[in-house]
């Protein structure tokens, strides 16, 4: 029994025929990762410009990450929350104080945390707010992505997320993204417990909304008195170029959920983040996860929490962000097809017009990979880039003369 495919031809057709077909991945089957790039099978080198969807911000294996991924993985992997442990306290007082927050419910995926997030709402409306048992409300807005779940997907929009996986979550209710109005109406409804928000949608394609929008949300959730919870899954932890994208607006949410890079990427952590007058609405034995707060994950979140700090990667996103996207408004008076760049810090993504003859981004991507370029399209004409936030001033130049020349060929 081989360990590793032999091949990423041989790689390819054992997924065909053993794994589940939940994907369409790009043809390039990945064998090493180091900072902002990977290896195929075949040692062709990549530039990584998706980065796990944003998990792999302080670049792949990070050696500080893997030391102590390695090291504690030597000592103690896993007690379950049955007995204490010696690393989740000194994390959780790392973490709260790190974001200021008052506790943390600590989870494994980004999923598990919006479900963390909306149990905690829906216990504080009932017992803080006082919304009637069983009538508590959700607001989300339209395009949202928060996961794979059935109480994520009932609230989606997208019918690849949600259809034929009914009957859905009830109490939800979707208002347009970036539409104050329309929120504040919502609000109004006494049996809404909360808001739940991305400061910019990541899945629906990188969309941002209006300068003040989450301001504005803010005040409207105060007013009604309405718990806001952000979703910075994506766009936390330096990806916009702030430690938080709801710091762009000097946002508090009332409830925090993190994921994907709390990690580095090694394995999944995710976290949420409340003061007590919300995380106390959960009481011993009503919530919680085999893996969740193991000391694995502790011990890790806390390193690459440490190198987000250390390497200045909110600063780095932002300058490299800006170069990015002025390269590419330069680009775009000669690539016709080019309609919109939109993103903040290193999330950024490139809308193109449909071609005349029938190919769309994925085309554009398979030319990218060919150039040693990765990176993914969503809703057939949004192009994502979204490289580690480690990126340095000369591989930045050397994607974008990638970028350029593929885009510039393909017109
Ligand atoms: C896939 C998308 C991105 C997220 C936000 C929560 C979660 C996600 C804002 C859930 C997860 C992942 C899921 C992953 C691909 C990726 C994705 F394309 F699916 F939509 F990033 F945009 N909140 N997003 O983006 O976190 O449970 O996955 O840890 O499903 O293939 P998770």
């Amino acid at each position: 029994m081989e360990l590793k495919a032999r091949s990423s031809a041989a790689a390819i057709a054992q997924e065909e025929r053993y794994g589940a077909h939940n994907y369409h991945p790009l043809p390039v089957v990945l064998a090493k990762g180091e900072g902002v790039y990977l290896w195929d099978i075949e040692g062709k080198r990549y530039l990584d410009f998706l980065s796990a969807y944003s998990a792999v911000n302080q670049g792949h294996c990070h050696p500080r990450i893997i030391a102590a991924l390695t090291e504690q993985a030597q000592t103690l992997t896993l007690t379950s929350r049955a007995f204490y442990n010696d690393i989740l306290g000194p994390y959780e007082e790392y973490i709260t104080r790190y974001f200021g927050y008052d506790k943390v419910l600590p989870m494994n995926t980004g999923v598990e945390g919006g479900e963390t997030a909306l149990k905690l709402a829906r216990k504080w409306g009932y017992q803080v707010k006082g919304i009637p048992d069983n009538q508590a409300k959700i607001v989300f807005a339209r395009n949202n992505f928060w996961g794979r779940t059935l109480a994520a997907i009932s609230s989606s929009t997208d019918p690849s997320s949600y259809k034929g996986f009914g009957p859905y979550m009830p109490g939800y209710e979707l208002i347009p993204y970036n539409d104050l109005a329309a929120l504040e109406l919502a609000l109004q409804d006494p049996h809404v417990a909360a808001f739940m928000v991305e400061p910019i949608q990541g899945e629906a394609g990188v969309v941002v909304p209006d300068p003040g929008y989450l301001h504005r949300a803010r005040e409207l959730c105060s007013q009604y008195q309405v718990l806001l919870i952000c979703d910075e899954v994506q766009t936390g932890l330096c990806r916009t170029g702030k430690m938080l994208a709801v710091d762009h607006e000097q946002v508090r949410p009332d409830i925090l959920i993190l994921g994907k890079a709390l990690s580095g990427g090694v394995l999944p952590v995710s976290a949420v983040l409340a003061d007590d007058q919300v995380m106390l609405c959960i009481q011993p034995g009503e919530h919680g996860s085999t893996y969740g707060g193991n000391p694995l994950a502790c011990r890790v979140a806390i390193e690459a929490l440490q190198v987000l700090k250390d390497e200045k990667l909110a600063e780095n996103a932002e300058a490299m962000g800006q170069r990015f996207r002025q390269a590419l408004l330069g680009l775009q008076k000669e690539v016709p097809f080019i309609s919109t760049i939109r993103g903040k810090g290193l999330l950024n993504a490139v809308v193109i017009e449909p071609f005349a003859d029938g190919r769309t981004a994925w085309d554009v991507c398979l030319a990218l990979k060919e150039k040693g370029l990765l990176c993914k399209p969503t809703h057939g004409d949004i192009i994502r880039f979204a490289p580690p936030l480690v990126i340095d001033t000369t591989q930045m130049d050397q994607s974008l003369e990638i970028i350029s020349e593929v885009l510039l060929n393909f017109a």
